[in-house]
């Protein structure tokens, strides 16, 4: 591999994003891969300030600010927009540059289907409003986790942040928009069964990998 990888981790809640992250860590390192985890919204002064501000809470707890109390579903897309614009900038294309595989976890897709179609923004418009943004970091590749949000949300264990605290029919139209989303980028959107063991899960996942890095 000569050139830096761009994958980008997307699912509902709880669908073992993180924990699929970690064992390609090892699987990387086991293969001496030069490699940098990052997350959405985040990652960056600003964008994990915009963390808290977005979900109401710091390092895993609930925090008291009302600043994002009734928060305008086009504000929230801005936020998490704002938070990517500086990541890219700050933390993607560096990285990229310096020929590391980027693994991130949520990303542009996030918004479509969380502002765009849960949220009632549009699909193509948060897709139209988001390209300005990301045009020059469009991730090589996406692994979708795909899962029942009423299976997800059973095993999410801490305490539910403002977005993951929504109704179930909010949590389905999410999972839907990432279909949709799916159905349109087939080159570079992944589905894999969620619901499958941790191991399944890296083995599906690292089949898509590989035909990208060996
Ligand atoms: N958001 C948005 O609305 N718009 C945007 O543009 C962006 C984000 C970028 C970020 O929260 C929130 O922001 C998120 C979307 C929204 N919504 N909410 N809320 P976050 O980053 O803090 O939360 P998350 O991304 O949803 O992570 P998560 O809920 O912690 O899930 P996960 O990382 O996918 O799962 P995990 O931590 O790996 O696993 C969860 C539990 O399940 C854990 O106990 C594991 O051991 C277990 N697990 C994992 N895999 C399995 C399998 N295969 N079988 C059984 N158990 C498993």
């Amino acid at each position: 591999m000569k050139k830096g990888f761009f994958i980008t981790f997307e699912g509902g809640e709880g669908a073992g994003k993180t924990s699929l992250i970690d064992s390609i860590k090892k699987y990387f390192d086991s293969k001496n891969l030069e490699y940098i985890v990052t997350r959405e919204p985040g990652s960056t002064k600003l964008g994990e300030h915009l963390r808290e501000i977005i979900l109401q809470e710091k390092n895993g707890k609930k925090i008291s600010s009302n600043v994002s109390q009734n928060l305008d579903s086009k504000a929230e897309l801005c936020l998490f927009l704002a938070s990517r614009a500086q990541h890219i900038k700050e933390v993607i294309l560096p990285s990229l540059k310096h020929n590391k595989i980027v693994l991130c976890d949520r990303y542009n897709d996030s918004s479509v289907a969380y502002q765009g179609h849960a949220r009632g923004l549009g699909i193509d418009k948060a897709i139209d409003f988001s390209s300005f943004i990301i045009e020059g970091a469009v991730p090589d590749l996406t692994l979708y986790l795909d899962i029942d949000p009423k299976i997800g949300l059973s095993r999410v264990q801490s305490k539910l942040d403002r977005i993951e605290s929504e109704t179930l029919e909010f949590h389905q139209k999410i999972r839907d928009g990432f279909h949709i989303l799916a159905k349109k980028n087939p080159q570079r959107i992944k589905i894999l069964d969620a619901t499958k063991s941790k191991k399944s899960v890296f083995e599906d996942a690292i089949k898509q990998v590989s035909k990208f890095i060996d």
